[in-house]
């Protein structure tokens, strides 16, 4: 599977790839990658940045992509009863939302929970299912099973979940390595386990090239009879994205494992990759991280997560702080119980972390005093049981402490929640943003309303800003240069910034510009 429209860019460019640059690659994958799995292009984070930050609907970009490319199955990534966000929904929004996404061109949906709680995985199943889509369960990879003083994720852990989702009628098994600590003997002994099981499954492998051992770990699961793996493309490989397909393919060429990709299309692909990731200068990953870290083995910082956190640190100049931060993220992990740590686990993680560091607290003093500790929301809310149960149950007494008499969901957290009204959700938006409303547009409105309210807002505002080229979506245009913006077949618009006013004492100036050889103006606030 290639992931470069997906997990690539959300790990290397903080998920920022707009549909501009996407649809322009997307028949060169559709003509030369023909026989992939699958490219995973929609789901995970990219849902809500598309709205929050690139002003752009998430289900035109899988309309559009569809379009161009309608001989490759397409993949998403869905976080079971999180569908493409960050909490628990009522089930009806899940099954409406896979229904809605396979009519609109999914094929292939990894469903995974991130405590690996198998009756939220189950829902999204059942809903992928229901909806016609393929079903991919994912169990979310942590420890390793090559240490056998490492017991609790043991391979008995891994064959019994694997038992339980075949059971539940997986179409596909999928191991997803979210943080890359899948070594290449663990991934042997796993995999190996794995196809002795469930001869007949298909098994998919994802993984991150964090420590740099991707390219091993994937050869190692293909040789151990895993049908599938997960790369990205050479120039949107590497650190904390997929690794590298050229080098997935070439290590297979003439081998029984051939897949029959050539590598020359790869390099092709890679320097279109290579050139349009220079457009997204400000949310490279590189700025920060320049290498690959194996300290992820000790503390299983998520692909996504781990450049986030850097990012963080390091934009508030502590660059020292990222250290720290690391060595109290596994020691959150074990107060809160050795959990698997992916979306949104892994943020309950990552904010105990950060809260020991800011506190200056360690694993003894939180356990001494956390009835006194006014911890973060998201870690009361994970010891309450909003995300589901983890495995081995949550660590006592420090979870009695943390909740004194809080109330504690059990079992399935949303089972109890009343459907969503999506007819009452269409109305709302209808009476703010006039008759234009369509489904899509409630089902984003159920899962991030105001998210989903700003979106439309500024679509009615400014109109659809996807039209327009990357630099100038970023950066906009430099004065007296000439753009061109396709609004539709046919149909350019060119726009020249001609001079730009003083101040007014509203805080706004007056801009003159030629649209097509017309001269206009309008008044822009001053935001610098
Ligand atoms: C996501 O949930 O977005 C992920 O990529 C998890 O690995
Ligand atoms: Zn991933």
């Amino acid at each position: 599977m290639d992931t470069t429209f997906r997990d690539a860019h959300q790990s290397l460019l903080a998920t920022r790839v707009r549909t501009y640059d996407l649809k322009k690659i997307a028949p060169y994958a559709s003509h030369k990658f023909h026989n992939l799995y699958s490219m995973e292009n929609w789901g995970g984070a990219t849902y809500d940045v598309a709205m929050r930050f690139l002003h752009e609907c998430p289900w035109e970009r899988l309309q559009e992509l569809r379009k161009r490319v309608p001989n490759v199955p397409f993949q998403m990534l869905l976080r079971g009863a999180n569908a493409v966000g960050y909490t628990n929904y009522p089930d009806n929004v899940v099954y409406k939302f896979c229904d809605l996404a396979v009519k609109n061109g999914m094929d292939i949906f990894r469903v995974f929970d991130s405590l690996n709680y198998l009756p939220n995985i189950i829902v999204g199943m059942e809903a992928v299912g229901k909806a016609g889509g393929v079903i991919e369960a994912a169990i979310s990879y942590t420890g390793d099973v090559s240490n056998p003083s490492l017991e609790k994720y043991n391979l008995k852990y891994y064959t019994d979940l694997a038992d339980e989702l075949v059971k539940a009628g997986t179409h596909v098994l999928c191991i997803k390595d979210m943080a890359g600590v899948l070594k290449p003997r663990a991934a042997k002994l796993l995999i190996t386990a794995l196809r002795d099981r469930h001869p007949d499954i298909p098994i998919h492998v994802h993984t991150h090239d964090t420590a740099g051992a991707g390219v091993a770990s994937m050869l190692a699961c293909a040789e151990a009879g895993a049908d599938i793996v997960d790369v990205a493309v050479d120039s949107m490989s590497g650190l904390t994205s997929q690794p590298s397909m050229g080098a997935v393919v070439s290590s297979v060429a003439n081998t029984e494992l051939d897949t029959g990709i050539d590598l020359h299309d790869v390099t092709e692909y890679s320097s279109y990759w290579e050139q349009t990731r220079n457009l997204y200068g400000p949310f490279e990953c590189c700025k920060t991280l320049k290498s690959g870290n194996s300290d992820v083995y000790d503390n299983q910082i998520p692909g996504g997560q781990y450049t986030n956190l850097q990012f963080q640190a390091f934009s508030l100049g502590l660059a020292e702080q990222f250290e720290e931060v690391k060595k109290r993220y596994c020691e959150a992990n074990l107060l809160l119980g050795d959990i698997p740590k992916v979306t949104p686990s892994s943020k309950v993680v990552g904010d105990m972390a950060q809260f020991m560091v800011q506190n200056k607290l360690n694993t003894a003093q939180v356990e001494d005093r956390a009835e006194d500790l006014s911890l973060p929301v998201s870690v009361i809310e994970y010891f309450q049981g909003f995300l589901g149960e983890p495995p081995g149950g949550y660590p006592e007494p420090l979870r009695s402490k943390i909740l004194g008499d809080k109330p504690r969901v059990n079992g399935r957290p949303v089972a109890s929640l009343q459907p969503v009204d999506f007819d009452k959700i269409k109305e709302e938006l209808i009476e703010k943003h006039g008759k234009r409303i369509r489904d899509v547009d409630v089902l984003s409105s159920a899962l991030y309303p105001s998210v989903t309210d700003d979106f439309l807002q500024f679509r009615e505002t400014y109109g659809p800003v996807d039209t327009l080229d990357t630099t100038l979506f970023l950066a906009g245009p430099k004065m007296a240069q000439e753009v061109q913006v396709d609004i539709e077949k046919g149909k350019t618009l060119s726009i020249k910034v001609l001079a730009v006013g003083d101040l007014n004492k509203n805080g706004q100036r007056e801009v003159f510009f030629e649209l097509n050889g017309q001269l206009r103006s309008v008044m822009i606030k001053d935001e610098v």
